[in-house]
């Protein structure tokens, strides 16, 4: 009699503790829906349950091709910009490989590396194209950990740190072009990394309103700790995003979302930058022109197979940005990508 009773408290404590782990039926299928992972563009929105490795790649583009004094877009010749030499045009390209890995279903640990490219085109001083220029090579690597602090059946919530290492160089030079420039640094935007070891803490929500509809919100900070072996240091930023999802049939989710991003300029000037030549040479090499705020709006797709591989999709375009100076201001972005779960 005796055994039975402590069998039946064994048993039925472990029954309680299983749905509690696993949240009962609505947080495992929660785990397993389309939209159960946030749109592609937010980076650690999701935790593991204990043992469960993710391998993902994602692919990030961002084309900047407007120039803006404050929240006014304007021409890029000298007479409105008051440089010598503005950017015309951007892209930015980033492939990002990561791992994840959950010791307990409370604690997932992320590692990120990525690879850049960038181009530039710059216009002379009648604003028509006279130079381009190219850095490619390691952006910087993230390492960190995220905790799930808060799980009930529909919802979840967790804290994140990661701390950033200097991967990315900061000192890529001009290799051809206008003899002025050629073996400088080229300007603050085209390098590749801060060159400081930075912190990133975040805090993120999920709440699965019902089998259809889902939101949440992440809210980050870099926070730099210092200049760089190139004589300058990246601005602080926040990001604060928010979005909603809808699922359609069993593999797919569809989403909006709005971003919202505050960051400081760069302080200090490049030790071997045009800026040092002569101030009114090139606009992108002046940290004066950099640092604001903008808010972009995303649509996104999600796919999930059945044995855990999702496919992701999403494409913004930013609709306000006030920018510190005169700054080229982003166009539109895409961001794609690939996560597997075993
Ligand atoms: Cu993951």
């Amino acid at each position: 009699m005796k055994t039975y009773s402590k069998l039946s408290i064994v048993t039925s404590l472990s029954l309680a503790g299983s749905s509690f782990l696993l949240g009962g039926d609505s947080v495992s299928e929660a785990v397993t829906r389309a939209d159960a992972h946030a749109p592609i563009g937010v980076m650690g929105d999701h935790t593991h349950l204990a043992g469960e490795w993710m391998l993902s790649y994602r692919h990030m583009t961002m084309l900047m091709d407007q120039i803006y004094r404050g929240s006014d877009e304007v021409d890029g010749n000298m007479a409105e910009t008051g440089y010598m030499v503005s950017p015309r045009e951007m892209t930015m390209d980033m492939d990002m490989l990561g791992l994840m890995y959950a010791p307990t279903d409370r604690l997932t640990m992320l590692l990120m590396t990525s690879y850049k490219k960038n181009k530039m085109t710059m216009n002379n001083m009648a604003g028509v194209e006279s130079m381009r220029m190219r850095s490619e090579g390691m952006g910087d690597t993230s390492v960190g950990g995220l905790y799930q602090f808060f799980r009930s059946d529909d919802a979840n919530a967790h804290v994140s740190l990661a701390v950033s290492l200097p991967t990315g160089e900061t000192g890529k030079k001009v290799i051809s072009g206008m003899p002025a420039a050629v073996g400088r640094d080229q300007p603050f935007p085209m390098q590749l990394g801060s060159g400081t070891f930075d912190f990133i803490p975040g805090v993120t929500f999920n709440h699965f309103v019902n089998e259809h509809w889902s939101w949440g919100g992440q809210l980050k900070a870099t926070l730099r700790t210092g200049e760089n072996d190139d004589g300058y240091r990246l601005g602080d930023a926040v990001n604060l995003t928010v979005w909603g999802a809808r699922n359609v049939g069993s593999s797919f989710s569809f989403s909006g979302r709005l971003n919202a991003k505050f960051w400081s300029g760069y302080e200090g000037f490049q030790s071997n930058g045009l800026f040092s030549v002569n101030g009114m040479m090139s606009l992108p090499a002046d940290p004066s022109n950099s640092g604001g705020a903008r808010v972009d709006g995303y649509f996104g797709v999600n796919y999930v197979s059945d044995y855990g591989l999702r496919v992701a999709l999403e494409v913004g375009k930013s609709f306000w940005q006030d920018l510190d100076g005169v700054q080229l201001g982003m166009g539109w972005s895409g961001n794609l990508g690939l996560q597997y779960a075993f």
